[in-house]
């Protein structure tokens, strides 16, 4: 597809950013980062792991470019429905499945914050609130750190 991220672990190449993250979590962070294949919590975690590639993106992105669509007839169904699903999963918070952060809050903050930043969805209370509590992760903080020494070391 020539896109990134594509992941290298030993001969395993893994590319899609859902698949991606939840080979890692699955891999190095089962019960941590993604719950035991046991623990039926892993219903709705991989329903959110898919969430973002499935239905954020094409979905606010046919908003953004305003593209004329059946929401019948498409995967992502309506925009509307989009932000009320999001208000709705994070309604009990702090996370998507409660207490525990998972890797789906990394893909659909990760998502999301994206889309905030370019407006491209509504800045609603519950997802301008769950952005800042994201941003409030020291481990975002360091990987936002790390990224930026990246792009100043390549933009020289
Ligand atoms: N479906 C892919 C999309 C990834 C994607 O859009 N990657 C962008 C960067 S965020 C990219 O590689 N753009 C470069 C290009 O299309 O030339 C995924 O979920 O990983």
């Amino acid at each position: 597809m020539g896109k990134l991220p594509v992941l290298t672990d030993g001969d395993v190449v893994v590319s899609e950013t859902s698949a991606v993250c939840m080979y890692l979590a699955d891999r190095y962070a089962l019960g941590r980062l993604s719950p035991a294949l046991d623990n039926s919590a892993r219903g709705s975690y991989l329903r959110w792991c898919v969430y973002p590639s499935a239905v954020i993106e094409p979905g606010c992105m046919a908003k953004a470019a305003g593209w004329e669509y059946k929401p019948g007839q498409a995967g992502w169904g309506s925009y509307e429905s989009i932000l009320s699903t999001l208000e709705g999963g994070l309604a009990k918070g702090p996370w998507l499945l409660g207490e525990q952060f998972t890797m789906a809050d990394l893909l659909v903050g990760g998502s999301l914050r994206w889309m905030l930043r370019f407006n491209m969805i509504d800045a609603r209370p519950a997802l301008v609130d769950y952005a800042a509590r994201l941003a409030e992760r020291p481990a975002l903080q360091r990987a936002a750190a790390k990224n930026k020494a990246e792009e100043e070391e390549h933009s020289r």
